[in-house]
């Protein structure tokens, strides 16, 4: 039998549970997931096998209308995943239905998608009732021409086998490009910066998250087995920093020992993190910023 591999980028609006499914198509926590929107900030693959086919799931920002740098050069890696894609899959939520967003997007996938396979993914149909879904799923067919669409819960699993079988037919005929055991290609030290990114998240209010990055400054391999890692957060302002370490250091503590504890099980043996805040003003507008996110700086020129 012959062998399928290609590129399936999973696109829609912040929020839509694009990289919980690529995590569950994987197999593992690959791309950090937090019950807010702009999560992901840059391109992530993952990889999945069915068969003989190997797919290649490609996570991305969620689109949405950007307002500065950051956020441009977010929505350019998004489309960019789309357009070198073999197939996309566009995931909507299915309480959210056809919104303005969602209609923005289709609009783009109009030039994006020419020559492409394009699949609808209705998403947190655990959420909604049936009638909803086939009312949903006449509405948004009726806007574009989808190769098929889905109905799943990337959170619970439902319909994801499905998914993943009919795009395992999909992909193009040819060689694996990963080998067989391999699930992700982001390097440790990116993947390490995005979990602590991920519990600053989860644990900072409001804009705060959207005002900050985390890079890995450090990562050294001790002779007893364990790992180093050091980590620079940087942050706009001043009030951000003191924010970020909280009453007596305790928040600072707390997302390290959260963020030490997933990278430790990550990687099965025993890990030190230090985090470092830094005040940096015009970190948003720093070349070398976007190139440790994986993110093309000059996207995001207005
Ligand atoms: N109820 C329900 N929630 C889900 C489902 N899939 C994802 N979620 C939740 O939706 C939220 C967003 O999920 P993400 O996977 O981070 O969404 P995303 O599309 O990657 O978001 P961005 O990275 O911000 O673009 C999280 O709180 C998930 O737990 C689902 O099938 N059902
Ligand atoms: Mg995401």
């Amino acid at each position: 039998m012959s062998t399928r591999a290609g590129f399936v980028a999973l696109i829609g609006e912040p929020n839509a549970g694009k990289s919980t499914l690529l995590n569950r198509m994987v197999g593992a926590k690959v791309s950090i997931v937090t019950h807010k929107v702009q999560t992901t900030r840059a391109r992530i693959r993952g990889v999945a096998m069915e068969g003989e086919s190997q797919i290649v799931f490609v996570d991305t920002p969620g689109l949405f209308q950007p307002r500065r740098r950051l956020d441009r050069a977010m929505v350019a890696a998004a489309w960019g995943g789309a357009a070198d894609a073999d197939v996309v899959v566009l995931m909507i939520e299915a309480h959210r239905g056809l919104s303005e967003g969602v209609g923005r997007i289709l609009e783009g996938l109009g030039d994006v998608g020419k020559g492409r396979t394009i699949a609808l993914a209705i998403n947190k149909i655990d959420r909604v009732e049936a009638p909803v879904l086939l009312g949903l799923a006449e509405k948004l067919n009726a806007e574009f021409d989808f190769a098929e669409t889905f109905m799943i819960s990337a959170e619970k699993g439902h319909g994801v086998d499905a998914l993943r079988q009919w795009l395992a037919g999909q992909v193009p005929e040819g060689p694996w490009l990963y080998p067989e055991d391999q699930i992700a290609d982001l390097p440790m030290r990116m993947i390490a910066a995005e979990m602590t990114r991920e519990k600053l998240t989860l644990r900072l209010h409001q804009e705060l998250p959207y005002q900050l990055t985390v890079e890995t400054e450090n990562w050294e391999e001790r002779k007893d087995g364990s790992a180093r890692v050091d980590q620079i957060i940087y942050v706009s302002r001043d009030g951000h920093k003191g924010i970020v370490l909280g009453y007596k250091g305790e928040t600072i503590k707390s997302v390290s020992q959260s963020a030490r504890a997933e990278l430790t099980e990550f990687l099965g043996r025993k890990v030190h993190l230090f985090l470092q805040v830094k005040v940096r003003e015009k970190w948003q507008e720093e070349a070398e910023r976007y190139s440790e996110m994986g993110l093309n700086f000059k996207d995001g020129n207005a």
